[in-house]
C-alpha cells in the first residue's frame, strides 16, 4: 500500500516554525524520520503559515528534495501554487487535490496528463462532502469519466472518498469503505483509493486506537493507500498485517521487517 507520510504539514507547529524561520534542519529531520519509518511519500502542505503561498511550498519543495527522491504530494487547493510546484518537484509528483466539479476536474486532468503527475480527486463537489454512499459513488464515477477523457492512465488516478472526524459524522467510516467497494467495480483496472487517515479520529480522545483500526478496516474494503502518521510503529504494523491478511503479502515468520526492509 502507498504510505504518504502526513508529517510536513504547517498544521504541526515545529514544521509551522521551520517554515518562516526557513530552517531546513527541522524539515531534513521530519522527512527523514518518515522515511526511515516505511513512508513511500511525502504530504507536502504548508498549512496557515505567515508569507506567500507559493515562496513557501517552493522552499519547502527544495528542502526535502535535499534529502529524498521519494514521491512528493503536493497538497494545496490553490492551482497557481499546485502549478508552479509540479515545476519545481523533480521526484515523482501526486497532486493532492482535486474537487469533483467539472471544471476542476478538467483542469487537474490536464494538469496531471502534462506534468506526469498521478492525480488525488476528492469526492466532493460545490455543495461540499455528500452525506452518503450513493453521492460519494456518483461523485468517483464523474472522476473516472473525466480521468479517462484527459488520457490519464486511470491505475494514476487515487479516489479519496473523505473521511470526517468519527465524532462529528459517526456513518462516515462506513461510507467510506461501502464507496470503496461499489467504485472497485467501476472500471477495469481500477482506479486506486486512498484517505487522510487522521480526519477520523481528530479531536477524539483515542486517537492511535481509532486510526489503527479504521486502517485495517478500511484497507479489508479495498484502500490502496493513505496520507498517516508513519512513524506510529503499532499503525504501521497493523497496515502491513491487514495487507498480508487481505493477500497482498505473502506470509513469512519476519513478514513486517521483510516489507519494511523491502522499502
Ligand atoms: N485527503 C487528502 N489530503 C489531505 C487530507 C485528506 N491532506 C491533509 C489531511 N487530510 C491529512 N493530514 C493530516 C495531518 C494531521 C492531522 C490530520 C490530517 C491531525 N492532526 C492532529 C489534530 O489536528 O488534532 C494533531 C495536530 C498536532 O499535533 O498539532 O489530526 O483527507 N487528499
Amino acid at each position: 500500500m502507498l504510505v504518504i507520510g502526513e508529517r510536513i504539514n504547517g498544521m504541526f507547529r515545529n514544521v509551522r516554525r521551520a517554515i518562516e524561520n526557513k530552517d531546513k534542519a527541522i524539515i531534513h529531520q521530519v522527512a527523514e524520520r518518515q522515511i526511515e519509518a516505511g513512508a513511500d511519500a511525502l504530504d507536502i502542505n504548508v498549512g496557515p503559515t505567515r508569507g506567500k503561498a507559493t515562496d513557501n511550498m517552493l522552499w519547502l519543495i527544495e528542502t526535502v528534495q535535499e534529502v529524498t527522491d521519494k514521491t512528493l504530494c503536493i497538497d494545496t487547493p490553490k492551482f497557481d501554487v499546485m502549478q508552479e510546484a509540479l515545476r519545481a518537484c523533480e521526484n515523482p509528483r501526486l497532486i493532492n487535490s482535486t474537487k469533483a466539479t467539472e471544471e476542476e476536474l478538467e483542469k487537474y486532468t490536464a494538469l496531471a496528463v502534462e506534468t506526469n503527475s498521478r492525480l488525488i480527486a476528492l469526492t466532493i463537489d460545490a455543495r461540499g462532502v455528500p452525506a452518503d454512499v450513493d453521492g460519494r459513488v456518483a461523485m468517483g464515477a464523474t472522476i473516472v469519466t473525466k480521468a479517462m477523457e484527459a488520457g490519464m492512465g486511470i491505475p494514476d488516478l487515487y479516489i479519496d472518498p473523505v473521511i470526517l472526524p468519527v465524532n462529528v459524522a459517526p456513518k462516515g467510516p462506513e461510507h467510506v469503505m461501502e464507496a470503496i467497494r461499489q467504485l472497485k467495480l467501476l472500471s477495469d483496472p481500477p482506479p486506486k483509493f486512498l484517505i487522510g487517515l487522521s480526519n477520523v479520529s481528530q479531536s477524539c480522545r483515542e486517537t492511535h486506537l481509532i486510526n489503527r483500526i479504521f486502517l485495517a478496516m478500511a484497507i479489508s474494503a479495498g484502500l490502496d493507500g493513505a496520507i498517516m502518521d508513519a512513524t506510529d510503529r503499532d499503525l504501521m504494523e497493523a497496515a502491513i498485517t491487514a495487507e498480508l491478511l487481505m493477500e497482498k503479502q505473502i506470509y513469512c515468520d519476519d513478514y513486517v521487517s521483510a516489507y519494511l526492509r523491502s522499502r
